[in-house]
């Protein structure tokens, strides 16, 4: 079995994994887009493919004003008492730690709630809400038969270290009732920020995987053990058990918050979470990713890595490049597609009210953070591009329609077609400038004719150039401009705001003078280019 990291390629962080007999699932976080959690298949550790998004109705999430990066943060997946376990975060408020370098009082919103399901791809139950004390909440079932939630605890005060610890409380799993007092069982290593708990039970010991150092290039797999589920926990004695913040020569960076599987042969893995940082600009454009990680449990009751860290080992292209052709034709939006915050796609586009298109409703601009027609899907490949065909008839000025390359509410390269005040059909790019800058510009406007017009997008790494073309047969007409891809990136921010998720390529309507004018779009392709080893 040949493993090439990351076994999920791009935005696929935090992830949690399980395995019920043959069947491995690893569930990962969503964050504003809808629906809620992404959770993948495997029977090998090295094939995966997309199996569920269980939070899909508004009684389960509703993330409309919900800012940028946040929404559902680090799920966590079980299987108990004949049941998946799905534990989740809604992310209301992301209140800055510190303004101006001065460390001030840091509020934020995390709930945290439980559905279950007897199947992965069955319907999965109404949330109960559990607590809001912190966030990446998971469960633990112990031996006794009782279930216990774990959770990291923020701690909002400016003497305080914002990372308050680990605490667990018992849940009771017919209910989903919290049970006694909640206990601090683990308050971190030197290395603070500690999140990501997740517990296991083995030879008596009871074993804390938690994340620490911060989700960037100082992040670690920390590992601390005790006799008692409520501690005192021993940190293990090599340190982290995983980390790349010595090894700014790893392939795989930022590694960190990670989960345990043990295969039926008695194998231990570890899931994790990375970025692959691009040479040129070290900035990770598919966010971050999932990983996995052979381990082995030393004669002394300690986990240490069971083969090289951090490399991605096998042939290139054992994760074929994804070559994909949606033509529409079906009531469905293709499963690789998402939009943003809102439990109301039916506001934003339709597959039926024009057969063989995908309508999109002009609703709020581009950015907005409530309903936004925004139909997208991850970028997965330094290299790739995407096409479409759009029919679009703007009227004026505020009408605008076509293809998006986008990060969040103030990071998007969007060429689209809309009118000016003559009411002639131009198409421009309104385009993200580079951070600390400002907002957006707007491209020199290129006028074209009536009728359906097919837009093209191509990204190598940092560089993007946008096409266009009427006629099927016709040549492309390249923009003069090319556009910085790495502008989509976590690392590409005003300090202190959150930036969590990866790019996405994908197809946007907006019609700021309330009118809804729709736009049809005929297909979507999105075409990968092999990734040269490293
Ligand atoms: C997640 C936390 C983290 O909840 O980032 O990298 C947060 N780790 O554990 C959002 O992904």
């Amino acid at each position: 079995m040949t493993i090439r990291n990351p076994i999920l390629r791009g935005f696929n962080p935090d992830p949690s994994i399980v395995r019920v007999g043959g069947d491995y699932y690893i569930a990962t976080s969503t964050f504003e887009w809808f629906p809620g959690v992404q959770i993948h298949h495997s029977r090998d550790l090295a094939n995966w493919s997309l199996a569920a998004r269980p939070l899909c109705r508004a009684s389960q999430l509703d993330m409309r004003g919900n800012p940028d990066s946040c929404g559902v943060w680090a799920s966590d997946l079980s299987h108990a008492h004949g049941r998946f376990h799905l534990i989740y975060t809604d992310v209301k408020r992301y209140g800055r730690t510190t303004v101006d370098g001065a460390k001030g009082v840091s509020l934020r919103d995390f709930h945290n709630y439980w559905v279950w399901s007897d199947r992965i791809d069955g319907e999965w139950s109404d949330p109960v809400h559990l607590n809001s004390s912190g966030f990446d909440p998971a469960l633990f079932h112990d031996d006794d038969g009782r279930s216990w939630l774990l959770n990291m605890l923020w701690d909002h005060r400016p003497d305080r270290k914002r990372f308050g610890g680990i605490v667990a409380q018992e849940i009771d799993l017919t209910t989903g009732r919290m049970i006694g007092e909640r206990r601090v069982i683990f308050e971190g290593t030197p290395l603070g920020f500690t999140e990501g708990p997740h517990l296991y039970k083995r030879n008596g010991w009871y074993h804390l995987l938690v994340a620490e150092g911060g989700t960037e290039r100082g992040h670690a797999v920390v590992m601390a053990r005790a006799r008692s589920l409520f501690g005192p926990y021993e940190a293990h004695p090599d340190g982290p058990v995983l980390t790349a913040r010595d090894r700014p020569d790893a392939a795989l960076q930022r590694t960190g918050h990670g989960d345990l599987v043990e295969t039926p042969e008695g194998e231990t893995w570890l899931a994790y979470l990375c970025g692959r940082p691009l040479p040129a600009s070290d900035r990770c454009v598919l966010g971050r990713e999932t990983a996995i990680q052979p381990m082995l449990w030393g004669g002394d009751d300690w986990l240490r890595p069971a083969a090289p860290q951090l490399e991605v080992p096998g042939p290139a292209g054992a994760t074929p490049p994804i070559e994909a052709r949606d033509a529409f034709t079906g009531p469905d939006l293709p499963m690789a597609f998402q939009w943003l915050r809102t439990p109301r796609p039916e506001r934003l586009f339709s597959l039926t009210e024009r057969a063989g298109h995908l309508r999109l409703y002009g609703r709020e601009t581009i950015g907005s953070l409530f309903e936004q027609a925004l139909v997208a899907r991850r970028q997965q490949a330094f290299r790739y591009h995407a096409e479409t065909s759009v029919e679009f008839v703007p009227e004026h000025f505020q009408q605008a329609a076509g293809l998006v390359c986008y990060y969040n509410s103030t990071k998007f390269h969007f060429l689209h077609l809309t009118a000016d005040d003559a009411g002639r059909r131009l198409l421009q790019v309104l385009s993200v400038l580079p951070i600390g800058e400002g907002a957006t510009t707007l491209s020199a406007p290129i006028y074209v004719d009536d009728g359906p017009i097919a837009l093209r997008v191509e990204v190598d790494h940092e560089a993007m150039r946008f096409g266009f073309r009427s006629a099927a047969d016709a040549a492309w007409q390249w923009l003069g401009e090319t556009f910085d891809a790495s502008l989509l990136s976590d690392e590409a921010t005003l300090p202190g705001l959150p930036n969590f998720t990866g790019g996405f390529v994908g197809i946007a309507c907006q019609d700021m003078s309330g009118g809804g004018l729709a736009a049809d779009f005929r297909y979507f392709d999105y075409v990968e280019q092999d990734e040269p080893s490293r």
